[in-house]
Order: structure tokens, then sequence, then C-alpha cells
């Protein structure tokens, strides 16, 4: 029995000590590899797809209708009978993630609407309990993750819902849904009610709504499905620190885990920076890991309306340009409502498999290129026992065939196509190196030249 107990303790140690141990660094190694994921947004709202009763949503994404259209609870409520999703192939989104080239997924496990994708003991208002569906979303995502060895991290709304009383609101004029004639009378109440718009998200105060949903919601996401790489936290309006205090213990039930910076600010930090719909300049980056989130189109949560895709040129040149500056880049999929992607993500996720099955070795595991922004494109760089390898990521091929790349301060060794390895002439006068380029370039979108270098 003194045995049993004391091995018990030991394992219980080292659990502990490992979990202590697991430095900053230890835990970012695969994500700063990774470079690439996928974002998901899908919920209820995709249901809705951008439209209230006949009414577009004159703004913001579609998987905010229900604040911008102040759609009362009991109606929104009702929509989840309609919501089935029989199309959803967990096995197959995470073959598209992986074939594009990316290495995690985070997808909405809660979004600000408080529907859970996940059967919860904690709230009804869950896929399994509210839907004729009736089956937990995140189970088999997670299972085909594993199977694909893709990481797999979960979005959660930790103080907004919208249907769970008692979680936060933030406020937003009623026009911004569409002309609803009671518009003003509808601000006047939200002024009132710290932005709810039906007396039903009012009957619990915003403690009890942390400590019977957020809490035992995120330890039930925590708990249930394996391994869990990310919690993305959002949109902390009128978080308390006691709140913040509690989610965040909870994280030590998966002590490898990453976290963003949106648990509440200013003083939990988290791990990464979470830009959002934009790059940032290299003037702004301060050395902490960040991560770049981009819509598709315009809209997190699907749209129908919504044809204003990027194009896969300006997805690759993003995807290069937040590699050369060491970000990642968390690219959004919103799922239709019966399960299936949007044809333009399948289309554009397709092209960019194809782009990264070539050049994907100047993206993963690279760094900040220390020549910054040429003209003709971008540039990341990698330590290897050789020497420094630079990869030059081409947008603009050169019409008379000489690349030119400018500041050079170190010896060039070799120069090759990335595509087909094929070797390219180099003359380096002062700082000034010119690589010979064939007159074709091998990729439209972007060709990548490897340098060997000894700086
Ligand atoms: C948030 C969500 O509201 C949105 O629906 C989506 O999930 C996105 C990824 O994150 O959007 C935000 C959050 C914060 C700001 C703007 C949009 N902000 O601080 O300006």
């Amino acid at each position: 029995m003194k045995k049993i107990l004391l091995s018990l303790a030991c394992t219980a140690m080292v659990l502990t000590i490992s979990a202590q141990t697991l430095s900053k660094d230890e835990r970012m190694q695969w994500w700063r590899e990774a470079r690439f994921g996928m974002f998901i947004h899908w919920g209820v709202y995709a249901q809705f797809a951008g439209v209230y009763n006949g009414h577009e949503q004159l703004k913001g994404g579609a998987e905010w209708i229900m604040n911008r259209s102040k759609i009362p609870v009991a109606e929104y409520q009702a929509m989840a009978k309609e919501f089935n999703p029989v199309k959803y192939d967990a096995d197959a989104w995470v073959r598209m993630a992986r074939d594009a080239g990316m290495k995690y997924i985070v997808i909405t496990s809660k979004h600000h609407d408080g529907f859970a994708m996940f059967k919860s003991a904690a709230s009804k208002w869950n896929i399994a309990d509210a839907t004729p569906y009736g089956k937990d979303i995140l189970k088999p995502l997670a299972a085909a993750c594993k199977k694909y060895g893709i990481k797999l991290g979960f979005y959660y709304s930790q103080a907004q819902d919208w249907n769970n009383p008692g979680g936060t609101v933030i406020r937003k004029a009623a026009s911004e849904g569409w002309a609803n004639p009671d518009s003003a009378k509808i601000d006047a109440y939200t002024k009132e009610h710290n932005g709810h718009w039906d007396p039903a998200q009012e009957t619990r105060s915003f403690d009890a709504y942390i400590n019977e949903v957020a809490v035992p919601q995120v330890k039930e996401l925590l708990t249930n499905y394996g391994e869990i790489a990310v919690l993305w936290w959002d949109t902390p309006s009128d978080m308390t620190n006691d709140a913040a205090l509690k989610l965040q213990a909870l994280l030590q039930l998966q002590p490898q885990i990453i976290t963003n910076d949106r648990l509440k600010k200013p003083d939990f930090p988290g791990d990464t920076k979470t830009p959002e719909q934009k790059i940032p300049k290299l003037s702004d980056l301060d050395g902490t890991d960040w991560e770049t989130c981009m819509t598709m189109n315009g809209t997190w949560g699907y749209r129908t309306s919504d044809n204003k895709w990027k194009s896969t040129e300006t997805l690759i040149h993003n995807l290069c340009d937040i590699a050369s500056k060491g970000g990642n880049y968390l690219l959004n999929v919103g799922p239709k409502p019966d399960g299936s992607f949007p044809e333009q993500s399948v289309q554009a996720l397709k092209e960019i498999g194809d782009w990264m099955k070539v050049n994907g070795e100047a993206i993963y595991a690279t760094k900040a290129g220390t020549i910054e922004q040429p003209a003709w494109g971008r540039c990341t760089q990698k330590n290897t026992k050789a020497g420094t390898i630079w990869y030059l990521s081409v947008f603009n091929w050169p019409a008379d065939g000489k690349l030119v790349v400018p500041g050079v301060k170190a010896t060039i060794i070799a120069a090759k196509l990335l595509a087909d390895g094929s070797v390219l002439k180099t003359v380096l006068t002062g700082t000034n190196l010119v690589i010979n380029l064939p007159q074709q370039a091998p990729d439209k979108i972007a060709s990548v030249i490897k340098v060997l270098v000894k700086e």
C-alpha cells in the first residue's frame, strides 16, 4: 500500500514538474515552425448566413448577426432547430487543411452567440441538445486532427455571450443590423442595460455566468478532447480579474497549451499577439510571437452574399509577407450551415496547397529574413550546419532576368531555384547581389530562390 502511495506521489510530482519545466520556448516550438493554420468560424449564425427575416445585415461579420440585428433570444434559439449540418465531415475538413499546408486548426467552440459546438453539461444551448443534428462537432474533429497530425485549438468567447444569461455584450447600434423602425427605442434600452437587448440575457450575474458556464465549459474543452494546442480567447469586454484568473488556472489541465492575448487586457498577455485582418509593419514588431488572423472574403461566419474573395495570389503573398516578418497566418473558413466549406475556400485551399508542396520549405520553421521587404518580394531564412539559407520569394519576376538583392553583407556559396534545383549564377558587386534567372518564372504567384550564404 505504502509503495503504491509512494509511486502515485512520485507520478504526481513528475507530472507537476514536467508541467512547470515546460518553458515558453518549448511550448512555442511547434507553433513557431508551423507558420500556417486554419481558423474555423461556425455556429448557428451560419444558418442565418447574413440575413434576418429578409433583412441583409448591414455591418460586421455574419457571426455578429444576433447582436447587430438585435434578434430576441427565443427567436435566435429557434434557428438552432434548423441547424442540421448533415454534410459535416471532420475527416475531409482536416484533410483540406493538411493539403493546404496548414499545421493547426482553431475552431470556434463557442462564439459570442454562446452556442457550444460541443455537448455541454453547463448549458443546454449546445449542438447536441439544441439541434436536430444532436451530436458533438468537436469530437470527430479532434479524432481527425489526431489521425492526420494536425494540432487542434479552441476559440472560446469567454466574456461575451448573448444567449447564456449573465454574459456580456459589446453594445452596437440597432441600425447596424437593418433599417429597423424601432432602432432608436432599442438603442435607448441597450444603453440602460449594458448592451443587452432582451431581458432573458440578464437573469443571472456575470460572476454567476463565469462560474456556471464559462469555467465548466472551458474545463470540458480541456478535458474531453485529448491534447489541445491552443486556447484562443476573444473580446474581453467587461472581464474581471477574478474571472480571468479562474479561466487561466484551468489551462493547467493542458500544460503545453498556447494562449493568445485576448483573455483580459493588459494583465493577461498570453503567449501570442493577434493582429486581426492586417499584417503588422516591421516597425510594429517587438519580439512577441504573433499571428495574423484573416478572412478569405469579408466575414468570419458564413454569409451567402459575401463575394469579396481574396485572390489566391493575395493569400500566398500574405503568407510570404507574414513569414518574412516571423509571424503565423491563421486563415479563416466559414463553413456553410450544411457543414460543407464554401467552394471558393475549397479552391483557394487547394491552390495554396499546390504552392506549398513546392515552396513550403521557404515558410515552415523559417525565421524573419534579414533582407527586409525588397521591391520584388519577401525573404525568410534558416540556419543550417552548412551556413544560412535565404529563401527569396519572388512575386515580380524581373523582365531582364536579373534579380537584384540589395544590402548583402554575406559570402554567397550557392543559389538555386527551389522548384527544380537548377543552379543560378550570382554576381556580388559591393553589397549588391545580382542573381541571373531563367526567362520564365517557375510559378506565376511566387517563385522561391534558395541561397546558401556564410554570414
Ligand atoms: C473578434 C470577433 O468579434 C469576430 O467575430 C471574430 O471572431 C474575430 C476573429 O475576433 O473580432 C474582433 C475582436 C477585437 C477587435 C475587433 C474585432 N478589436 O479589438 O478591434
